[in-house]
């Protein structure tokens, strides 16, 4: 299993609004037919949040989720992850709401607090589709993305009480800090997984440095052996970073959730595409992405 890699599929996120691309799957059946053909394009987890089907909008509404995460569970047998970091201005019970409900093997479960602004999207976006979308994205220039110490051992204690692994958001270095706090409480279990999620305006930026950097403070911090790591990084440098974690031995998130574009300047028509091009990257480069079966074997999911 040394060599595998897991490819996870973020499938449609609550950052990008439906004005940046016709591509992101916003209704459910869309969000479970791209979970599902990312699969068969070499994903072997998929993250998953909900939208509202009339404008989407984020939504923390736990029966769209169980109809998300009962849909791509009845095609496939991808590892399905869901979102607990909902979308900036959700509250923290809100976003946890979903856990109990789908009982998934993996949640999100954010690292601490960031500041997580996208509100330079509104200066390209001239004509948008919807109401809400310029309102949703200039509120992140003022609102942080809270995540305690407090809502964070929440989190995780929900979680194990309904066999959901988290997967430990981290936007920050010091981040890995806080995931040992709990470890050394007894909280977690090794191996702890790390999704190192670099790019975003007020967390640490996409280069190589600062992924050795993160990588690095895991192993001194958490000790080699008791974590897995992934890599995503939101925006035009998503492929460069993949490629640098695959060849660093880690494994990769790509999709719609972070970056909507295949290449320069050419949106990505689907999540299936992104997946497509890091499962190629990766054979390359001498890594094979690792099935469903071996990703829980890897990330110690029952
Ligand atoms: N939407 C972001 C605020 C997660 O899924 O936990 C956080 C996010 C991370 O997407
Ligand atoms: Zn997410």
């Amino acid at each position: 299993m040394g060599n595998k890699v897991i490819l996870t599929a973020a499938v449609t996120g609550a950052v990008h609004i439906p004005s940046m691309s016709p591509y992101l799957p916003v209704t459910p059946d869309r969000i479970i037919e791209e979970a599902v053909a990312a699969n068969r394009a070499g994903a072997a987890v998929v993250h998953l949040h909900a939208r509202d089907p009339k404008d989407g909008r984020p939504s923390s509404d736990t029966a769209l989720m169980k109809y998300i995460t009962d849909g791509v569970r009845a095609q496939c047998g991808v590892v399905v992850g869901i979102t607990t970091g909902g979308a900036i201005g959700m509250g923290i019970q809100e976003r946890l709401a979903s856990v109990p409900v789908c009982r998934a093997e993996l949640a999100s479960c954010n690292a601490g607090s960031v500041n997580f602004c996208f509100s330079g999207i509104a200066d390209k976006i001239s004509q948008p589709l919807y109401d809400w979308e310029l309102p949703f994205v200039k509120n992140t220039y003022t609102v942080p993305f809270a995540n305690t110490f407090k809502d964070i051992e929440d989190y995780i204690r929900v979680m194990a009480d309904h066999g959901t692994k988290p997967e430990f958001e981290v936007y920050e270095v010091g981040m890995i800090s806080n995931i040992a706090y709990f470890m050394k409480k007894g909280l977690l279990k090794a191996p702890v997984y790390l999704q190192f999620v670099t790019g975003v305006m007020g967390g640490i930026p996409a280069t190589v440095d600062n992924l050795l950097f993160l990588v690095n403070t895991a192993r001194q911090v958490l000790g080699e052996g008791n974590f897995v790591w992934s890599c995503a990084a939101a925006g035009r440098n998503q492929f460069d970073i993949a490629a640098t974690a695959i060849v660093l031995g880690g494994n990769v998130r790509v999709g719609l959730e972070d970056n909507l574009y295949i290449s320069k300047g050419q949106l990505a028509q689907s999540n299936a595409e992104p997946v497509a091009k890091m499962a190629r990257i990766a054979h390359e480069l001498g890594r094979e992405v690792a099935t469903p079966e071996e990703a829980r074997q890897m990330l110690g999911l029952k």
